[in-house]
């Protein structure tokens, strides 16, 4: 929980030199238009849904035949593959799509729309191939490369939900989400470079393939050009499958407005991800809209989103809302600080990037390197600035400001989640005032609120739940395959309204301050992660009794994972141990889930009932005596011990 504390910040308006939004240029019309929104949400979303191109038109804007699920723009048939493509072709052709940037400094592609269309109609040609058909998952393991953008696209463009993986995630998690996905095909690559260091997908794709059966055509892209094994009659290079016997054009097919776009997993309570599912009409007009509004979209804009897109940073802002309103968005593949904390500028100088995205860990870990980096570069490009993924403090809030915005660009703190789809909290950039740490007000549509334990509604400045009144085209529709944990995840707490998850509080202008995450889940560096998966991991490692994670404050991540591991008998726990464990945790999810610190633990502070109090381990993983109301432990006599075992 960083960035509360200066509340009393004075109100910044750093957009004097803001060219106007295109939209909204005060305050006062934002209100109107916000007001218009919630009266009377169908006119609102029935004109702005214009924005996206209709092969059938809709005949409902907005239902909810069995609640709490939705259907937006009814009876209406769109493909998302030629809003992002097609429609912009005799306008925008020869406009570039996409640049990319790879890890090496000379690795550089520019590819036009036309050109993407091109590439995307011969992948989904290759798809039909494979005997891909509208309703089916295809699963994507791929870096950041255009390949992975063109996948999504042909995918979309068939009719199939995609389901993104993250490259970091290990074979582990990556044949879990395939498993339960029920994907039948898989586009991944050789291998990728991250800080000059060779990761071998292709061997981690194929350790997951073992215990996917159903998979039955792999494509892999020839990207770092390490030696792998194909596996005859299942896997092919793509670049083969791009060249050979094209029939030309692919002909986008009509989906339904609810016929699933993707489906993506995300962390939550339990150690199993949620296959959170996007459909295709509302997601689109959602993510459309919000980049064109937030991010104040011109024609002429070069948009850098610095997130991977196997998230869904990516997802709406680097691939369909950016697509979708015809823009440039650069893409890169490699780490912020590779070779030097300088690279993001040189790209920002390079490409005379107009807006600027990233998350707030992105920004502390390069101010720690200091101003001399940003410095060195040309950023006059620069007009507006973003942040995402965590509360950003007020002190990297105004690093980020002078020292990226040069005191001329606005700050844009936008509020979202994998299930939201798109930006639910943020200024409009130009119209709304700036408070440094506030992602400030809803979106259009938004209505949030901040809720006691009752369901009653906070006081200003009161911490509470913040929940979602009503809901919005972006909305997820339901968890894949388990619309019960849909109902009991985000609508039973507060009946019918949609819970966060995260904590937050009001001020007196209306303003909102997200104080975090109040269940059970942690952001390290941004990257979401459930406490019961890492907690799952720890125990599937022989010796291991028990674990309990919880996440501590960190000063570059934010939040850190900080496990307690309780030894079955015989076992012994030493350093060697907590390397292997944390290599372990590596192995079934990825490196991001690794913790940062492992304490040994005799016993765990629990409940009569047997509950483990999570809110006593915090206490103790971030250092503080005082454990706070222990009056309901069975065994308060276990609290002394993990202090002692927390100093050593
Ligand atoms: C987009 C994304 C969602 C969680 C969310 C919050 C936290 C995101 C902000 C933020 C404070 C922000 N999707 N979060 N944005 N907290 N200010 N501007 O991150 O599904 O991976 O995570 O991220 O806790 O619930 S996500």
């Amino acid at each position: 929980m960083v960035g509360q504390k200066k509340q009393k910040d004075p109100v910044l308006r750093p957009q004097k030199n803001f060219s106007r939004h295109a939209y909204t240029s005060s305050l006062r019309q934002y209100r109107k238009l916000y007001r218009r929104s919630i009266k009377k949400p169908e006119e609102f979303w029935g004109e702005q849904a214009k924005l996206v191109s209709w092969s059938k038109p809709f005949s409902k804007v907005f239902s909810t035949p069995k609640k709490p699920f939705c259907k937006w723009f009814s009876g209406g048939k769109l493909n998302a593959s030629f809003n992002c493509l097609d429609r912009h072709i005799p306008s925008r052709g020869e406009k570039t799509a996409i640049i990319w940037q790879g890890e090496k400094e000379d690795e550089v592609a520019s590819i036009s729309y036309r050109e993407l269309l091109d590439r995307v109609c011969r992948l989904s040609s290759a798809l039909h191939r494979y005997g891909v058909k509208k309703g089916d998952r295809v699963c994507i393991y791929l870096p950041m490369i255009p390949e992975i953008a063109i996948s999504m696209l042909a995918c979309a463009r068939i009719g199939a939900a995609h389901t993104v993986v993250f490259a970091g995630f290990s074979s582990h998690a990556l044949a879990k989400r395939i498993q339960d996905s029920g994907a039948k095909v898989l586009i991944t690559a050789d291998g990728f470079f991250r800080r000059g260091k060779l990761i071998n997908l292709k061997a981690m794709a194929d350790e997951a393939l073992s215990q996917c059966p159903a998979i039955n055509n792999v494509a892999v892209v020839r990207r770092a050009k390490n030696k792998i094994a194909l596996k005859g009659g299942r896997d092919r290079w793509w670049h083969k499958e791009m060249a050979g016997n094209f029939p030309g054009y692919s002909k986008p097919v009509a989906m339904a407005s609810e016929a699933p776009l993707f489906l993506l997993y995300t962390s939550g309570t339990t150690g199993t991800p949620k296959g959170v599912e996007h459909t295709t009409g509302g997601y689109l007009v959602y993510s459309t809209l919000t980049a064109k509004m937030i991010f104040d979209l011109k024609e002429t804009d070069i948009f850098f989103c610095t997130a991977d897109i196997g998230w869904i940073t990516g997802h709406s802002y680097i691939v369909y809302g950016l697509l979708c309103n015809g823009a440039t968005a650069v893409m890169y593949e490699g780490a912020p600080d590779a070779p030097d904390p300088g690279r993001l500028w040189r790209i920002v100088e390079k490409f005379k990037v107009s807006i600027f995205y990233t998350a707030p860990t992105v920004i502390r870990s390069l101010a720690k390197e200091g101003e001399q980096w940003p410095r060195r570069h040309e950023l006059s490009s620069l007009r507006l600035l973003g942040t995402v993924g965590e509360p950003i403090n007020p002190e990297s809030w105004r690093w980020y400001f002078n020292n990226i915005g040069r005191g001329k660009c606005p700050i844009v703190d936008t509020w979202w989640q994998t299930e939201t789809g798109g930006i639910l909290i943020s200024p409009l950039p130009g119209a709304v005032p700036l408070k440094p740490g506030s992602a400030t007000v809803p979106f259009f549509g938004i209505e949030p609120e901040v809720l006691r334990e009752d369901g009653t509604r906070a006081k200003i400045g009161e911490e509470g739940y913040l929940a979602i009144k009503k809901p919005w085209p972006g909305i997820a529709r339901t968890i894949w395959k388990n619309p019960k944990r849909y109902i009991e995840t985000y609508f039973s707490k507060f009946k019918g309204k949609y819970l966060t998850g995260d904590g937050a509080k009001m001020d007196e202008d209306g303003y909102y301050w997200i104080t975090g995450r109040i269940d059970d889940v942690i952001k390290v560096s941004g990257h979401r992660i459930g406490t019961a998966e890492v907690e799952s991991a720890l125990v599937s490692y022989h010796g291991v009794a028990e674990a309990a994670v919880v996440p501590v404050p960190h000063p570059i991540k934010g939040e850190a994972i900080y496990a307690f591991v309780m030894l079955k008998k015989g076992t012994i726990g030493n350093d060697n141990l907590k390397v292997e464990l944390a290599e372990h945790v590596k192995k079934e999810i990825g490196a991001i889930a690794k913790p940062e610190a492992i304490q040994f633990a005799e016993g765990l502070p629990k409940t009569r009932s047997g509950k483990i109090m999570r809110r006593v381990l915090k206490a103790i993983a971030s250092g503080s005596a005082d454990v706070g109301d222990v009056s309901t432990m069975a065994d308060a006599g276990v609290v002394q011990a993990l202090l002692e075992g927390r100093n050593k």
